[in-house]
């Protein structure tokens, strides 16, 4: 057992390629908070995939910050506590499963890096490379959505997901769906409409989607079972599943046929792993999400994505779909849609210090010297 003697949060913000817009907002940058934690033996980096507004779920940066510095921290500072035993040492902050997971991977990453095995390895991925999917985001016109893409659809990714919301759906998908009608394509909502909306979902119902993600209200799991009972197209649980048990009582209920698993949604990899086999003794498929990593959450989440449940083509896009420069060396595409899990030690990605630096907003030190 080793010590947990410091950690540095760092606020980053790192410049998006192209923005980034959903039904709940538009970014230009990636704002996030790092996390390097350093034991006795090993360091461990994780990110937080909270973002700056309180949009796709409760939890935003300078919340998280607080909760992690004032909260989580107290609890683990010079202790030996370890990964496995982690969400107990945590029971006593309710909520916040963003800033929580944020310590998880970072402990995670510090005690695998010691050990010399790879996260994949230890949470049992059996893949060594993973299709690739991407999700694109709300443009100002149907031509440019088009031209976006057409660009994906060149570099190989094998799914297409388009943001929709009230106003700026079925006459953009179809202009897609004309476009590529062969290709996986699937929409996501996050949460944008109301039960009212069914003949929205009825006219996508006729555009041989993959899925529908999440698009009811992310508390709503009754109103979910209804809509899915009303359509041929599988539903998808994006916000709504926040732990094994919610993608459980989803799945029980009908609420959906595919879950979306995001490690930071459901308070980290070890719940995350709890959903994916609930999935996968269910028969619902899943796949693993994204919030615009950088290469270090990236890295964490190719590795979960090795699982065997996750049978659909992830939110696991390239570095480049994201970034001109990530923090780690770049996630590359292959041109048959697939990326590698990474096999190294730990998240098996280190990100160069001169990048962390240039992107760095704020630094707080925690802990002893
Ligand atoms: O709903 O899946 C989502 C990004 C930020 C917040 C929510 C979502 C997303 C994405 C992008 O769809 C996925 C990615 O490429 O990381
Ligand atoms: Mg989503």
């Amino acid at each position: 057992m080793s010590r947990i003697r410091n950690l540095d949060l760092r606020l980053i913000a790192l410049p998006l390629v192209r923005p980034f817009r959903t039904s709940f907002g538009e970014d230009t940058t990636k704002d996030a908070i790092l996390l390097r934690l350093e034991t006795d033996v090993a360091e461990g980096w994780g990110e937080c995939v909270a973002g700056p507004e309180p949009g796709y779920s409760e939890e935003f940066n300078e919340e998280a910050w607080i909760t992690l510095r004032d909260h989580i921290a107290p609890r683990i500072l010079d202790s030996d506590i370890s990964s496995e035993e982690l969400a107990d040492a945590l029971a006593g902050v309710r909520g916040h499963p963003m800033a929580k997971a944020t310590v998880e991977m970072a402990l995670l990453d510090a005690e695998l890096r010691a050990a010399g095995r790879s996260l994949a390895e230890h949470l049992g991925a059996e893949r060594d490379r993973v299709a690739c999917g991407v999700s694109v985001g709300i443009t100002s016109t149907v031509e440019e959505l088009l031209r976006q893409v057409e660009g994906y659809v060149s570099e190989g990714y094998q799914r297409i997901k388009l943001k929709i919301e009230p106003g700026t759906d079925v006459e953009r998908v179809r202009a897609v769906r004309e476009a590529n009608p062969d290709m996986l394509l699937s929409v996501d909502a996050n949460a944008a409409y109301a039960p009212e909306d069914v003949d929205v979902f009825r006219a996508l119902d006729e555009l041989e989607l993959l899925m529908i993600e999440q698009p009811l209200f992310y508390e709503d799991l009754l109103q979910h079972a209804k809509l899915q009972r009303e359509i041929r197209t599988p539903l998808c649980l994006d916000e709504s599943i926040r732990s094994a048990a919610d993608a459980a009582a989803a799945i029980e209920l009908g609420a959906c046929r595919i879950v979306n698993i995001k490690q930071g949604r459901v308070g980290g990899l070890l719940e995350a792993k709890r959903v994916h086999d609930v999935g996968l003794s269910a028969g619902v498929p899943v796949w693993c999400g994204g919030m615009l990593e950088t290469g270090i959450g990236r890295a964490a989440n190719l590795a979960l994505a090795g699982l065997p449940g996750f049978t659909l083509p992830g939110d696991t896009s390239a570095s480049r779909r994201y970034f001109r420069e990530d923090l780690t060396d770049p996630f590359v595409l292959d041109e048959d849609g697939t990326m590698a899990v990474p096999a190294g030690p730990g998240l098996g990605v280190v990100p160069h210090a001169d990048r962390v630096e240039r992107a760095t907003v704020r630094l707080e030190r925690l802990g002893k010297n």
